[in-house]
């Protein structure tokens, strides 16, 4: 065979669609599948066997292929069984791909780009070519879509893949067959592997964020376990949460991670790890490491992960205009007034002993009052917050202390100060580059 197309073991959905998608752009190749497809691919596949065959990896001979297009990955090791070819002089390499970090596939054409799902590519490209598309191909893509993007509810999410999704529902996708496929595998040995999960799991705070991470043995092969980890991500409600699976006497782990929260890249979790993903799911399997320590490595690598990303020392403001303890009243207000701002950190011999926000005027009743310092109206339990948190936990403390401002403090010195608006305009995109 001349022209192949293939992608990664253990295909989704997305991984099938854009395979089938590949196959409309590229006639003259010959789609081949991994030996290993997810259960529900698997179960779609021998539903539609007449509409959707291809021939697998074990029965085709790759001694003529000059051209590989992969899609849907970008490294050799997630191919099933294309070693032989690494090292061909005479192959085209060409990759479909929509996740951010390149592998190592070196392709001479690239077509990549950040999607959410890797489907919303191809349909970008048979839209151009004006390929039209069965309602049995629009229902496929559909579910590869749906199933990358969480329903087009992850923050990977893009402007495209919601088109993408409206351009199918045109084509005629059917919906009821894509829940029904999408629906998870979740059978008794899912629902057991939960109710372990649940007895063992722990949550921690790490840099702001909650985690949940739950550790079990289990014996022989499970599928669907992302699907569990999934629901003990919602049933106990943290920002992110980690299987950490041992599978008995082989001394391996397999680690499946979700997101919940933006800002918590579990692709790159997993990266560091040796496996990969998206930013809101991932896995990795590592050899002779206990669950113990894998969770030590993922505490690590969150912590670190603050440093690659933004910080409340990127967003808060400073110099900070402070008072001294001892400021009279009349002053204050002239200066909240000059200032512009509706609080002020309190200071007595340099360190923080209490911030005043323009609400607490109203409980000055008299005009003598006036004259009184600030500290005497000053609230004195002051939150405060590290210049090294993330967004998220700055928000979080603003919230649960119904505050609008933080004083940034570092080694007992105030060194800025972070507002309600500071996060909001983060959170929504509107920072400055
Ligand atoms: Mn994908």
């Amino acid at each position: 065979m001349e022209q192949i197309i293939t992608t990664h073991k253990n295909t989704d959905f997305d991984a099938l669609a854009s395979l089938v998608a590949a196959s409309l752009l590229y006639p003259e190749a010959v789609p081949v599948l991994p030996r290993q497809t997810n259960p529900n691919v698997k179960s779609f596949l021998s539903f539609h066997k007449d509409i959707f065959e291809f021939p697998r990896v074990d029965q085709v001979d790759l001694g003529l292929t000059r051209r590989l297009i992969v899609v849907d990955t970008n490294a050799w090791c997630r191919l099933d069984r294309f070693d032989s070819l690494k090292k061909r002089d005479n192959l085209i390499v060409e990759v479909w791909d929509h996740h951010p970090d390149g592998g190592d596939l070196q392709p001479a054409v690239s077509h990549c780009e950040a999607t959410g799902a890797n489907i919303t590519l191809l349909i970008r490209a048979l839209r151009e070519r004006r390929t039209l598309i069965t309602p049995v191909q629009a229902t496929l893509f559909l579910a590869g879509l749906y199933e990358d993007t969480g329903n087009l509810s992850f923050p990977s999410t893009c402007a495209e893949d919601a088109f993408a999704a409206g351009y199918l529902l045109d084509r005629k996708a059917d919906l009821s067959v894509v829940n029904r496929f999408l629906s998870p595998a979740y059978g008794l040995k899912q629902k057991e592997v939960l109710f372990e999960l649940l007895k063992s799991a722990r949550r921690k705070k790490i840099n702001g964020y909650r985690i949940g991470f739950g550790k079990l043995t289990v014996k022989g092969h499970v599928e669907s376990l992302a699907v569990v980890v999934r629901m003990y991500l919602d049933i106990v409600n943290v920002d992110a949460a980690f299987g950490l699976f041992e599978t008995g006497g082989q001394g391996k782990c397999i680690v499946i991670g979700r997101s919940a929260v933006e800002g918590l890249n579990i692709g790159s979790i997993m990266r560091c790890l040796g496996g990969g993903g998206h930013p809101a799911a991932g896995s990795a399997m590592l050899n002779d490491v206990k669950p113990d320590a894998v969770e030590g490595m993922i505490t690590e690598l969150i912590q670190g992960n603050q440093q690659a990303s933004v910080q409340v020392s990127d967003l808060m403001s400073y110099p900070v205009t402070c008072v001294e303890a001892e400021t009279p009243m009349s002053e204050v207000a002239q200066l909240l007034r000059r200032k512009g701002c509706t609080g002020l950190p309190v200071l007595s011999s340099g360190k923080l002993v209490g911030v005043l926000s323009r609400r607490d005027f109203k409980r000055l009743h008299k005009q003598a009052q006036l004259n009184a310092p600030v500290k005497a109206f000053m609230s004195k339990n002051v939150q405060t917050i590290g210049p090294g948190h993330s967004p998220l936990a700055a928000a979080r403390l603003m919230v649960k202390h119904d505050i609008g401002r933080l004083p940034v403090v570092q080694d007992g010195r105030i060194i800025g100060i972070i507002t309600r608006s500071d996060c909001m305009r983060y959170f929504y995109d509107l920072l400055p580059d």
